[in-house]
């Protein structure tokens, strides 16, 4: 593993735990996990794993009263010894790892116990890694760190240390599920699930011991194009056995196998459309394999039509996934989970909830995040994305008082629990993420997944701590990436109109770049204004997807956040804004912003030069290069384009080409 980043778990981070007497009760393979981790922190620190006399720290697992949650653990203090108890390894491993999180603080602090337990039980990264790499987005498809850590040359690598070591990053912050392969299943992907079967068995064994079940995407085409049928209607019979018999030798195999990730009717992937039948025909002869063996299948309803004309008006993109499932409510089984995009367009850096959340209160729904950037600076920028994530999952669709998106994903609110899933963000970069900053949202997504209620600054903080031992970045790193998101906001799409990127990379500005295509994806300026009108009074209708207060705060100019109108309403350029500033101005003085804010934010980075790692600090100088690059690329192609569409000059005479 030499020269791979420790990432937030290097051994500085386990000093308060290492340098104690440490004893750890119970047995199983994720509390041997939890005993390698003492082992390794006492030998590094000084201190010992010991069987009795006294302890200072005491892991158990056991039997605990009325504990039925194997995720769950509690952390008090008897008299001098720190406590952590859990009925399952899985749960002791968090609870460790809580323990490591606190450091000096888990030793001193206050004596009450207190249990701890994730809110949303599945918390899943998915993987959109190819064995084989595509000419045109490389082996990870809309990744940004280079090749994919499971797969090298047609095959499963034959050395998983990375893997492994990416397993214990995500045992630490509480992840339980992965997706081993892109949602867009190529041929030799969709071999996984047979003849490759073996290989996925070697993976599953990586991931076993931190507490991670595995998932395989499956092309829904698999009963013709690997069962040689001459169909792969959900319907027929003989699909439903291929798929029962195939999923069986699957958990002979893999016994502890979590199901399947399904894109289906989507951007070209084969589905159930093609034989007439609806999505929920589709997920429940998955789910009737599966079900036999405690399996789950996570099905999309990314569903839009990617082949439309830009001429026709009356096709809204972000309708298509309410308009699929939403009359679907009821008829999925229960070891369905439909996986949603929070956003109903495409993980835009503002976008707002997917109204599909609100619609399935008889459907398992997990909210979809996308930890890799693609549309947010490809980990070439700074964009810290907890602050995002954190509103979305605290949105609230029925309004105050009413249960949030965290809620409902997690079966506290209106529909039965499924979880928060999100699109990995590593690779096999030496520092998994491309940006070595990047790896906060990783680590975010999981403590975030864990906890809702922990605040972006909070859990950066953590981060911080672990990664970087020592205060003296502390502060500074609060300074660049706190607000990186706004920044990231200020200087691209404007007011949540989304794209005007460069098609097809998805990197860097191009306002018309998506304009005139097939993709669903238009701003509709001209020179008296811009944005999408989705009102039912005069547009799409899409705001009519929205439960009260939603569709009526979104429907009129009056009431619709700043933030998000131009994704709802076309509007002139001289329209003001709840801000006091008219949208032109707006625009012009957030593009302005944005560029000064990521000068400022190289410039903080610089003053870190002897506090960080030598090769951290060239890494993110040079991209704090490029973004500030590719910032100023965008700023003036953003404010040219909307001077010469409006012809409304800069209030502050500002250069604009
Ligand atoms: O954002 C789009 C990406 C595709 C991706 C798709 C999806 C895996 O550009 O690369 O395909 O979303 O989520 O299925």
């Amino acid at each position: 593993m030499i020269g791979v980043h420790p990432a937030w778990l290097p051994a500085s981070a386990f000093r308060s735990v290492g340098s104690r007497r440490v004893r750890v009760i119970g047995d199983g393979p994720v509390v041997a996990t939890v005993r390698g981790e003492v082992d390794t922190a006492v030998a590094e620190h000084g201190g010992a794993l010991v069987d009795d006399g006294p302890a200072d720290l005491e892991l158990v697992c056991g039997p605990d009263g009325g504990e039925t949650d194997p995720e769950a653990f509690v952390v008090g203090r008897a008299g001098s010894t720190t406590v952590v108890r859990a009925i399952d390894g899985v749960g002791l491993l968090y609870g460790f790892h809580h323990v490591v999180r606190q450091g000096e603080a888990a030793f001193t602090g206050e004596a009450r116990a207190r249990r701890h337990a994730p809110r949303q039980p599945v918390r899943m990264l998915d993987h959109w890694d190819n064995i084989d790499a595509n000419p045109v987005m490389g082996q990870v498809e809309r990744g940004y760190a280079g090749g994919s850590i499971f797969y090298a040359d047609g095959a499963v690598r034959a050395d998983l240390s990375r893997a492994r070591a990416y397993a214990r990053l995500l045992g630490s912050i509480g992840v339980n599920r992965v997706g081993l392969n892109n949602v867009n299943v190529h041929r030799t992907e969709a071999r996984l699930l047979t003849d490759l079967l073996p290989d996925v068995v070697r993976l599953a064994e990586v991931f076993r011991p931190h507490g991670i079940r595995v998932h395989l995407s499956v092309s829904f085409a698999a009963p013709m194009t690997l069962g040689g049928l001459p169909t792969a209607d959900p319907l027929d019979p003989a699909v439903a056995e291929w798929w029962a018999r195939t999923t069986a030798e699957v958990y002979a195999a893999i016994p502890d196998f979590g199901g399947y990730v399904v894109k289906a009717d989507s951007e070209g992937q084969p589905g159930p459309f093609a034989y007439g039948r609806d999505h929920a025909d589709g997920a429940n002869v998955l789910a009737r394999a599966l079900a036999p063996f405690g399996g789950t299948v996570f099905w999309r309803a990314f569903v839009y039509n990617h082949r439309q004309d830009w001429r026709d008006r009356s096709t809204d993109r972000a309708r298509a996934a309410h308009d699929h499932f939403a009359p679907l409510d009821g008829s999925f089984d229960p070891n369905v989970v439909l996986q949603v995009k929070a956003g109903p367009m495409d993980f835009q850096v503002r976008e707002p909830l997917s109204p599909v959340i609100a619609a399935m209160p008889r459907t398992r729904l997990a909210v979809e995040l996308q930890v890799t950037q693609e549309y947010t600076g490809q980990q070439k920028h700074v964009c810290y994305l907890n602050p995002m994530w954190r509103e979305m999952l605290a949105f609230r669709p029925w309004g105050e008082g009413e249960p949030a998106v965290a809620d409902i994903a997690g079966g506290r609110g209106a529909a039965p629990a499924g979880g928060v899933v999100a699109v990995s963000n590593v690779g096999d970069d030496p520092f998994w993420t491309g940006h070595p900053l990047a790896q906060a949202n990783l680590f975010g997504f999981g403590r975030l997944a864990w906890d809702d209620r922990l605040t972006p600054e909070a859990v950066l903080d953590e981060w911080i701590g672990l990664t970087f031992p020592g205060s003296a970045v502390r502060e500074a790193l609060h300074e660049v990436m706190d607000g990186s998101w706004s920044t990231y906001e200020r200087y691209t799409a404007p007011l949540g109109v989304g794209f005007m990127v460069n098609p097809g990379n998805h990197y860097g500005p191009s306002v018309d770049g998506y304009e005139y295509s097939p993709w669903g994806t238009y701003h509709f300026a001209d020179r008296d204004g811009v944005g999408v009108d989705r009102t039912r009074a005069t547009g799409t209708g899409f705001t009519g997807q929205f439960p009260a207060p939603w569709r009526d705060v979104y429907e009129s100019v009056e009431t619709c956040p700043d933030e998000l109108l131009l994704f709802f309403h076309h509007v002139p350029y001289g329209h003001v804004l709840h801000s006091g500033k008219t949208v032109i101005q707006h625009i012009y003085d957030t593009h302005f912003a944005g560029c000064e804010e990521v000068s400022r934010m190289a410039g903080t980075w610089a003053r870190l030069k002897d506090d960080v790692p030598v090769e951290v600090f060239e890494r993110v100088t040079a991209l704090l290069e490029e973004q500030l690059r590719c910032a100023i690329e965008w700023r003036d192609q953003v404010n040219t384009y909307f001077w010469r569409k409006s012809g409304v000059p800069d209030a502050h005479g500002r250069r604009i080409y």
